[in-house]
């Protein structure tokens, strides 16, 4: 098959998912085009089968707003018919599912019907789309989608519940690469971050305010006090001030290091002892997944999606957003507990075997094969 992906290129959960899964695509032997206004982060590798197409956007004195959403449709429509795609798959549906719309009439000009395949996944629907400056055109762009796929049960409940959509959402959840996070951590750099045997807390995000990462800091400075421990945060973003100026005031900064955006999270993940995902609500949390792959348990936040995958006492623990004392009380036990720990490390990594490259990628090819 010739299949176009539309993603956002960044280090977020979607652009990631779409990345992954259209290598996993290529690997397969289907000719992938990628379609983004830069090289997504996890396309770093060279596979035959792997075309990538960059939007550009000509910026014009008049334009205070350059528009992008015009570009992309005007590139979508180039890439589909000077490749013969046979379909195009759109993670994220601000504002690609309309600008998805907008080249499918295009091409119904001349003669080409490309099927639209749009993926949800979370802040298009939760956040943003909701919105009223643009949920009339998310639920019209959805709607217009020839097939609609959520990523959890939680994301079709919520989209089906702020948009009026008259379609089938389909769910199939996000994978993970089992085979690429199961690796033992070098212990050189364990050593660097915890070189008294500390354990090791994670948190990984984009530091938005949907993440609450000051939570990450308060139950970390609970369970510093009782377990000897250094927190990692990975990633960067809006919120990483106000986490470290709490991390100063609660005079727990030498415990805590911030290492920035990273790529080979199957190192950092290695590692660890324990995930933190402390969020408003997550549609998924494929950080959480990718870390349990790495037998990290997860003590997160029971929103969203989170249920879907973490499951409270076997393989992490779901608490109350907001509830401070919850999670470092689950913390403190799992980690004060060499067997337990043990127990919940293999339960995590048996979960995530649930979710693998292997047995979700399929889920999507069936798909595409009802539009051939
Ligand atoms: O979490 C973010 O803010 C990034 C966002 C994105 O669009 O990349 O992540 C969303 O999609 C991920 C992949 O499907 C999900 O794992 C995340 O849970 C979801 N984020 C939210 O729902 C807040």
């Amino acid at each position: 098959m010739r299949i176009g992906i539309v993603c956002y290129p960044t280090f977020g959960g979607s652009g990631v998912l779409a990345t992954e899964l259209g290598k996993a695509l290529a690997d397969k032997g289907h000719q992938v085009h990628f379609i983004t206004y830069q090289q997504p982060v996890r396309l770093n590798e060279f596979n035959a089968n792997i075309f990538y197409h960059e939007v550009r956007v000509p910026t014009y004195p008049l334009f205070d707003y350059p528009p992008y959403e015009t570009a992309l449709a005007s590139t979508m429509v180039d890439v589909i018919s000077n490749n013969k795609l046979d379909l195009l798959h759109v993670h994220y549906a601000i504002p690609h599912a309309s600008a998805a719309y907008m080249a499918k009439q295009i091409l119904k000009k001349t003669g080409i019907d490309i099927p639209v395949i749009t993926t949800l996944h979370g802040t298009d629907i939760t956040l943003v789309g909701r919105d009223k400056t643009y949920a009339p055109v998310v639920t019209f762009s959805i709607n217009e989608s020839d097939a609609i796929t959520a990523v959890s049960d939680n994301l079709r409940s919520e989209t089906y519940k702020w948009f009026k959509i008259e379609k089938e959402i389909e769910v199939i959840h996000n994978f993970v690469d089992v085979g690429r996070f199961r690796k033992k951590g070098i212990d050189a750099f364990r050593r660097v971050i915890a070189p008294n045997g500390e354990r090791i807390l994670l948190h990984a995000s984009n530091f938005r305010k949907v993440k609450r990462i000051e939570d990450v800091v308060r139950i970390f400075a609970n369970v510093v006090k009782q377990v000897p421990s250094k927190l990692l945060f990975v990633g960067d973003g809006p919120e990483r001030p106000a986490a470290e100026s709490l991390g100063r005031e609660l005079n727990i900064c030498d415990h805590i290091r911030f290492v920035g955006k990273q790529e080979q999270m199957e190192d950092i993940f290695a590692i660890g002892d324990l995930f933190l995902l402390t969020s408003d609500y997550e549609s998924f949390g494929l950080v959480a997944l990718e870390a349990m792959a790495a037998g990290v348990p997860v003590v997160s936040t029971n929103a969203g999606g989170l249920p879907e995958i973490n499951v409270h006492g076997v393989t992490g623990y779901l608490s109350n957003v907001g509830d401070v004392a919850d999670m470092s009380k689950n913390a403190i036990e799992l980690l004060s507990n060499e067997e337990l720990l043990a127990r919940f490390k293999h339960n995590a990594m048996a979960q995530s075997d649930r979710f693998d490259i292997h047995y979700i990628v399929p889920m999507y090819e069936k798909l595409y094969d009802r539009f051939l």
